[in-house]
């Protein structure tokens, strides 16, 4: 595992030691993405209701733009209490807990309200609960919409065209699946190699939403955007075990209400940064193309459901989100 300086750093200074000493200081948080986007800009105002909820007694500082290193590291780090919450994408969790995989599964969920729907009822209550015995207590679900494919040189239309391409993928076994299932080569990465590894030729494309295609500025090396929408995999916001144990009961109330509390407000954020960064990146040039027949995507994808949904947790689970579609 590579530690970032910084972490290092915060490490070593102020986060174990401080656990210890001062239960007051605020609860450090990474995110991958910059201090603009939306899932930053939730966690801010969770911040804010905290503060303003205790008089100040919790408060929320933090690390933005990957600061603290990649999902997969910060995670770790969560994992074992040196670090106090963490927003990441659901994918990297795929490896510490089986039942995250089920949101990432291909073409699962019919719509945005779908999705919605199910993380804010039982299927994403069992989920978040399920962290717990691996020292990390999930918090609630932000969105992170629909993921679609985008490469360096063609047209995305059929499985066919992607036959070869090297594609990177979050790190987790269930995405590596899909794309093998495509006839594509899978490359897992962190978000903040993709734009190199891009420009440098060592991967053709990747997916990723609106949002995340812009701030990385990967629509530069990979121009072509082809709408297959084929996961909505959310991303989800995580406390440590070790610092969750040091607050009162009270506090821990006010901890999981505060991050509910800021799901509508990320969605409205959320919604509108969607729509200025499609407008902004067709203004930009990018050569975007609606996918008109999904079916042999979802056929080829399809067995890693049965690849990936093994235990019967994870089958009540699916039948519970497939029962809310209707
Ligand atoms: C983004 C997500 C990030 C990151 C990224 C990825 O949509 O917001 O947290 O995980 O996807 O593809 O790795």
């Amino acid at each position: 595992m590579k530690i970032s300086r910084r972490l290092a750093m915060l490490g070593g200074a102020s986060l174990f030691a401080a656990c210890e000493r001062q239960h007051s200081r605020p609860l450090y948080s990474s995110d991958t993405h910059p201090e603009e986007y939306p899932t930053v800009q939730a966690v801010k105002e969770m911040g804010r209701l905290l503060r303003e909820r205790t008089n100040g007694e919790l408060d929320i500082k933090i690390f933005a733009g990957g600061q603290l290193g990649s999902e997969r590291d910060t995670l770790e780090i969560t994992t074992f209490g040196g670090l106090d919450m963490n927003r990441v994408f659901l994918a990297p969790l795929n490896a510490i807990e089986p039942l995250t995989t089920i949101p990432s599964l291909p073409f699962l969920f019919q719509s945005t309200e779908h999705m919605r729907a199910s993380l804010d009822g039982a299927p994403g209550e069992a989920i978040l609960r399920s962290l717990e015995p691996h020292g990390l207590v999930g918090l609630c679900f932000y969105d992170s919409g629909e993921r679609s494919f985008y490469n360096v040189g063609r047209e995305i239309l059929t499985p066919d065209d992607m036959n070869g391409m090297k594609i990177r993928v979050p790190n987790s076994d269930l995405n590596v699946a899909m794309i093998r299932a495509l006839g594509a080569d899978a490359t897992p990465m962190s978000l903040s190699e993709v734009y190199q590894s891009l420009v440098q030729g060592v991967i053709d494309g990747a997916e990723n939403n609106w949002p995340s295609y812009e701030s990385g500025r990967h629509f530069e090396a990979a121009p072509y955007y082809s709408l297959t929408r084929h996961v909505m995999t959310p991303e989800i916001l995580l406390m440590s075990k070790t610092r969750w144990s040091k607050l009162s009961l009270e506090q821990q109330q006010v901890v999981r209400q505060s991050a509910k509390d800021s799901v509508p407000f990320m969605r409205r954020l959320w919604d509108q940064r969607v729509a200025e960064a499609r407008d902004r990146l067709i203004a930009a040039g990018v050569k975007v193309n609606e996918v008109s027949d999904l079916a042999p995507f979802v056929e080829l994808m399809r067995p890693v459901w049965e690849q990936f949904v093994v235990t019967d947790d994870q089958k009540r689970l699916v039948r519970e989100i497939e029962e809310l579609a209707a």
